[in-house]
This record gives structure tokens, sequence and C-alpha cells, in this order.
């Protein structure tokens, strides 16, 4: 699809936000879908900029709180009734290698106070269609319940999302409560959501980053040695 297409979709598919007008936003959507474009292009080209730009509005305070949990509603249900049932179909069709054993287990957690789970969604299911066999625990999970749940369910890796700079600290508890405990060799940490930065995830001692939940899959083969980083 050309690029000027894009932004006028984008624009639309804002518009409708903004009107919080559900019905328009699923017909832009069912209209992308129907040109067979990716659902995850259409996520990173039209969803993610068209949520920040809410975003941007709300802390500008051209818009108030309700309009941002009306945009996030709309934007939850078609994620759930049209995304992520099309991202699973599209890629158990069309991929023979998804029929083969899971490569890892990772448990997935948005990090206590934060409430953001559109993209770790997005990321859970894409791991999914990858071969990766997710635990969804929620969100607002301390760090003591997402490790004792990693333990439990004999997760390799741990993926965390933050979405709020006020929540960014939380990561980092879960990085030292794997060292007191003795358990840092035994999962993988890897940190994303639109609070976090490559910077951060060095600094907390995470064995990874991901800015996109494509990167996601990639970080979370690279930490299991399935690829090898940079290749
Ligand atoms: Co919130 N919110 N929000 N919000 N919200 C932000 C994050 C904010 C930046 C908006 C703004 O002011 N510009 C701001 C944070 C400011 C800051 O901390 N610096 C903010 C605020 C302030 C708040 C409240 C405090 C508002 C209030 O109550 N006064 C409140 C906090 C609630 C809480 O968490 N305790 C709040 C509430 C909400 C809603 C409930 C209304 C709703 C969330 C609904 C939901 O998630 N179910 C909401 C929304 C929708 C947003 C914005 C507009 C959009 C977030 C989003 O879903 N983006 C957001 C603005 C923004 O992000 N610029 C904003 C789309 C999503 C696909 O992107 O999650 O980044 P993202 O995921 C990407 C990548 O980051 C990556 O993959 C995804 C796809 O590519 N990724 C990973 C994510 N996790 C990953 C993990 C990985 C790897 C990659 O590895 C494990």
């Amino acid at each position: 699809m050309p690029e000027t297409n894009w932004n006028v979709i984008q624009n639309d598919f804002l518009q409708a936000l903004l009107a919080s007008n559900q019905v328009e936003a699923f017909q832009i959507t069912r209209r992308v879908l129907s040109d067979n474009v990716s659902m995850i292009e259409f996520f990173d080209r039209c969803i993610t900029p068209s949520l920040e730009e809410i975003g941007a509005r709300f802390e500008n305070l051209d818009i108030f709180l309700p309009e941002m949990v009306e945009a996030a509603s709309i934007v939850e249900n078609i994620n759930r009734e049209i995304i992520q049932p099309e991202i699973q179909k599209t890629v158990h069709d069309s991929d023979p290698a998804n029929r083969l054993l899971p490569l890892g287990r990772v448990l997935l957690a948005t990090v206590q106070g934060d409430l953001h789970d559109i993209g770790k969604n997005i990321v859970a299911t894409m791991l999914k269609v990858n071969r990766f066999e997710v635990i969804d625990a929620g969100t607002n999970v301390t760090a003591q319940n997402i490790i004792a749940k990693a333990r439990r369910e004999e997760a390799k890796i741990i993926g965390l999302s933050a979405l709020l700079t006020t929540t960014l600290p939380y990561m980092k508890d879960v990085v030292d409560l794997l060292v007191g405990l003795g358990l840092r060799d035994k999962f993988a940490v890897i940190v994303g959501g639109a609070a976090v930065t490559p910077e951060f995830a060095k600094e907390i001692g995470a064995d990874g980053y991901g800015r996109t939940a494509a990167d996601a899959i990639q970080v979370c083969k690279t930490v299991l040695g399935i690829i090898v980083a940079g290749g």
C-alpha cells in the first residue's frame, strides 16, 4: 500500500477514535484487511500512531480521560475481535513451522502500578504465532508475583511491559529481586513499552529490549540462542 494512503487511513482512524465512533473504526480496519495489508503493519502504522496522538492531546489537555478511555476501549475491541484472530489465522495457515515444538515459555506482565496492556497483548499474540508458549500474568503485577509465577510455570523468559515513567522502577525491582533470590541466571528478562528505552534496559541489567512487538520476537529468539544477536 502506498505511503500516502497510510496518512489518509491513519487520519481517518484517529478521527474515528476522537469521535468515539467504534463503527467507523471497525469499518476502516476491515477495509484495510480486505486490501491484504498485514495486521501488524496496520497496528504499527495506524493504531499505535493514533494512540500516541490521543496521548499527546490528553497531555496537552485538548481531550480528557474519558475520551482516552473510550479510544482505548475501541482499540481493545478491534484488537480482540479482528486483529488477534487475523494474525493467528495468517501465520498458522501459511507457516508449517508452527506445527513444530514450541520454542520456549515466556511469562509476560505489565509491571506494578501500570494498567496499560494493549501493547503487551499484541506482543503476546506475536509470540504465540511465532511458536512461543505465553503465560500472560496480566497488568499491575508485583515483582514478587511475577517471579513466583515464572517459577511455577517454568518460564525461560520474563517479558515486562511499562508505559508510565512512574512504573519503570518496578522493572528494576524484578531484576533486583531475581538477583536477591539467587535466580538471576534462571530467567532471561526482556523489557519494552513506550516508557522504556534501550539505555534504561541496559541500566537495570535486562537481557533484552524490544521497541515493537516484532522486535520482541527477535529478542526472545536471541536470548534463547535461537538466533545470534545482529545476525
Ligand atoms: Co495512559 N498514559 N494513562 N492510558 N496512555 C500514556 C502512556 C501517556 C504517555 C499519555 C500521555 O500523557 N501522553 C501517559 C504516561 C506519561 C508518562 O508516564 N510519562 C499516560 C497516563 C498519564 C495515564 C494515566 C496516569 C492517566 C490518568 O489516569 N490521569 C492512567 C494511568 C493508569 C495506570 O496505568 N495506572 C492512564 C490510563 C490509560 C487508559 C486506561 C485510558 C488507556 C490504557 C488502556 C489499556 O492499555 N488497556 C491509556 C492509553 C490508551 C494510553 C496511550 C494513549 C496509548 C497506549 C497504547 O496502548 N499504545 C498512551 C500514549 C502513548 O503511548 N504515547 C498513554 C499502543 C500500544 C500498541 O503501544 O503499549 O507502547 P505500546 O506497545 C508497543 C511497544 O511499546 C511494544 O510493542 C507494542 C507494539 O509495537 N511493547 C513491547 C510493549 N510492551 C512490550 C514488551 C516487550 C517488547 C515490546 O517485551 C516484553
